[in-house]
């Protein structure tokens, strides 16, 4: 019987038999494992499930009064602080939104990653499980019409207004995602260690945090070291990863410890369990269960700091600033043994009150972090100018906390509900408005007409839509080909672009543009259009060189934006370190070419075989940046032909290493004349077990029709990436 003794746990342990992946025995092999999540969707509402339509139709109002209800409805197995989440909800959504990094996008409140591993179990998530917990009636009221990830920002949100703080909006529209996102946090295998060079500026890029398993910096000073000004610097590193200025993160440190405690009654040591990933099924998903005391409320143990920064802890005011300037702040310890800071006249100053016992006080505490917006001379000139000005701080922290709650989701179009503010803000890469008509259907032949009489190369022609495509990332929904800013610094300057090519099709279509508007009345064609559309005449021209008829699709409705639109300092952040599709390899690169080339397509939400033809298809266009040969294993270079899948599974060439580091040479296995030049990210197709799997289906007898229509459809896919004026 299943529960004979020796059986379960106590029998095999856990992990001994379960199966190795490839990569624990050949780290070397590329893992495809993130674009097999692209190929299916794990979504149990289904594919089709419309999360925005169904968020659309709640009341938020009634919404809000739920959430604000379950605020000061203390729980027995977690009691509220001053008996008010508020604090507690705030920190979940900061912490839930608080690990978006701009470098690459990755981290953010979307897909509500918190309540996954490894998130779920850091410990600089401690305790936040049981926020979720306290949450999970709301939730389950409205089901699926209210993300997790909506719910955990609205209910920070919610916990703001509640003690006073008027708020600058919210926006839903985060969609759920139902497993862990594979995600580089750090090269450290141990947690709260680090090896990221986090001291100064050099913090490993895309890391947006100082050590594995925090949200941003250690509390009390580089690596448990209480320096005030180094923890500065550790700050403004780290914020700025997440694309806050100084003024926004004095902002968000200074509002978000006006409210709440901190919570180290006792050493962990002794009290504290393990974290939810570790612990037994009994524990149902919580962690950290602590044996001391209650083991909660006054006991509770989180960061084992312990206090809190203001006398209003659920009441919003101007007191942490009022105390991080009256005071002179001496080094002290937590009972639970961390270091945090203190008046020099403590025992004098105490109108703290206890989160429990309304006959006590405390004195109010800082961290070293805190300290650091008073004696780093550029925070200290901010946060001096707030005392004397809170409502100036109000409105900063009001801001700043919009931001750091909606900037993974990308353009404000994908914004859902009632409290969606009016206002344009820069960083969502604002698009214009068409105060024009659109082109139509009826208008694409003509303009594919004069497009082809610019007499612009296929290569050209894809080369460019590529350029203004594949910008985009879904990691937080930026860039892609509308708004045209492929015409537009920085992008126009990259190297990876090709600028002369881009400014010469530019030029040549700005040319067909003013043609048609001229033509057409009240109706006006974009650029961004026009590149898309060139990128689509260029194939379906070189498909007919081939022997294939396409029609490759076409939905107009872009629009250009200016300058004025773009921070071009932000979008320089979207500037490809490597991009295989056109066979680029830059030593920003952190990673190797077939391994950037698989992040790249996991931004671009490719499936392994999208990613395979789309590198073959750009081979057979002669799509290479600086048209380089590598990998066009063709003689017939601006023919869609399979001809790159053919010659590269062809045993009559044998491959080596060619005396450049990064190329290898082909040569005829019999004569030994040179045939072709490659890269890593075209040889991989051949030598990795399940590309190659794929490579062969296109390279089949009669496989050629395949591969036209896949490229085609993945060609596509990519130019509609950033088309949410459509959903
Ligand atoms: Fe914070 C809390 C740190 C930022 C909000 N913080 C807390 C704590 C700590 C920290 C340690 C305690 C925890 C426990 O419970 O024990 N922070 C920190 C740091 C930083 C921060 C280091 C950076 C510098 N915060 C922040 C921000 C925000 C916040 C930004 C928002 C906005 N916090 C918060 C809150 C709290 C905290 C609300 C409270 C919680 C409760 O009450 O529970």
């Amino acid at each position: 019987g299943f529960n004979e003794p020796g059986m379960g746990r106590a029998g095999v342990p856990q992990g001994e038999a379960a199966p190795r992946s490839v990569q624990d025995w050949w780290p070397n092999v590329v893992d495809l494992s993130r674009l097999r999540q692209n190929e299916y969707n794990p979504d149990p509402n289904g594919a089709e499930f419309d999360y925005a339509g169904e968020f659309a139709k709640l009341d938020l109002k009634a919404v809000k009064a739920d959430i604000d209800a379950a605020l000061t409805d203390s729980q027995s197995w977690w009691p509220a602080d001053y008996g008010n989440y508020a604090g507690l909800f705030i920190r979940l959504a900061w912490h839930s939104a608080g690990t978006y990094r701009s470098g690459d996008g990755r981290g953010g409140s979307d897909g509500g990653q918190i309540r996954f591993e490894p998130l779920n179990s850091w410990p600089d998530n401690g305790n936040l499980d049981k926020a979720r917990r306290v949450l999970w009636p709301v939730k389950q009221k409205y089901g699926a019409s209210l993300s997790w990830s909506d719910l955990i920002i609205l209910s920070g949100n919610v916990a703001l207004e509640n003690t006073g703080l008027k708020t600058y909006g919210f926006a839903g529209g985060r969609v759920d995602a139902w497993e862990p996102e594979l995600v580089y946090w750090g090269p450290e295998a141990k947690f709260l260690t680090s090896e990221r060079n986090a001291e100064g500026e050099d913090l490993d890029n895309p890391l947006g945090a100082t050590e594995m398993g925090l949200i941003y910096v250690n509390p009390e000073g580089p690596e448990g070291n209480p320096d005030i000004l180094k923890s500065a610097q550790q700050i403004r590193t780290t914020f700025a990863r997440m694309g806050m200025d100084d003024e926004e993160t004095a902002a968000l440190i200074v509002g978000g410890h006006t409210i709440g405690k901190m919570h180290g009654a006792h050493k962990a040591a002794g009290c504290i369990g393990k974290e939810p990933a570790a612990e037994g099924v009994e524990a149902q998903g919580l962690g950290w269960k602590n044996s001391c005391g209650t083991g909660a409320g006054p006991d509770a143990i989180t960061s084992g700091l312990e206090g809190a920064w203001t006398a209003t802890p659920v009441t919003w005011s101007s007191n942490y600033l009022d105390n991080l300037y009256a005071f002179e702040w001496k080094l002290t310890t937590s009972p639970a043994g961390a270091k945090q800071w203190e008046p020099e006249n403590a025992d004098q100053v105490t109108f703290v009150p206890d989160a429990h016992d309304a006959e006590t006080f405390h004195p109010p505490v800082m961290l070293t972090t805190d300290l650091a917006l008073r004696y780093d001379p550029a925070y200290g000139e901010i946060t001096s100018r707030w005392v004397k000005n809170p409502a100036e701080m109000d409105e900063a922290f009001a801001r700043a906390w919009f931001k750091l709650t909606h900037r993974d989701m990308g353009p404000k179009m994908r914004y859902v509900g009632a409290e969606v503010p009016a206002e344009d803000l820069i960083w969502q890469d604002p698009l214009p408005r068409a105060d024009y008509a659109m082109i139509e259907a009826g208008d694409v032949a003509a303009l594919k007409d004069s497009i082809r009489q610019t007499g612009l190369s296929g290569s050209e022609l894809v080369r460019t839509a590529w350029a203004s495509a594949v910008t985009f990332r879904d990691t937080d929904m930026r860039g892609g080909a509308n708004g045209a800013r492929i015409r537009l610094a920085p992008q126009k300057d990259w190297g990876v672009n090709d600028p002369e090519t881009i400014a010469k099709v530019v030029t040549a279509l700005e040319g067909v543009q003013a043609g048609f508007n001229a033509r057409s009345g009240a109706k006006q064609v974009s650029i961004a259009d026009l590149v898309v559309l060139g990128g689509a005449v260029a194939i379906e021209d070189a498909a007919k060189a081939a022997g294939h008829s396409v029609n490759v699709p076409f939905t107009p409705g872009r629009v250009d934006a200016t300058d004025a639109h773009t921070d071009a300092a932000s979008f320089e952040l979207l500037r490809p370190a490597a991009d295989g599709f056109r066979n680029f390899y830059s030593p920003r690169a952190r990673r190797s070419p077939s391994e950037m080339l698989i992040d790249q397509a996991d931004t671009l939400t490719l499936s392994v075989p999208e990613m395979t033809v789309l590198v073959a298809g750009m081979r057979a266009l002669d799509a290479n940046a600086g048209q380089a040969k590598h990998g066009v294993f063709t003689d017939r270079p601006g023919t869609l032909s399979n001809d790159f899948f053919v010659n590269l599974l062809d045993m009559g060439n044998e491959w080596k290493p060619a005396a450049t580091e990064g190329l290898y040479e082909g040569r005829d296995r019999t004569s030994g004349a040179m045939k072709w030049t490659a890269t890593e990210v075209d040889l991989v197709f051949g030598s990795n077990s399940e590309l190659r799997a794929v490579a062969e289906v296109y390279a089949f007898e009669g496989g050629e029709d395949k591969f036209v229509a896949d490229f085609v459809t993945a060609w596509n896919k990519v130019m509609m990436l950033d088309r949410f004026d459509l959903r």
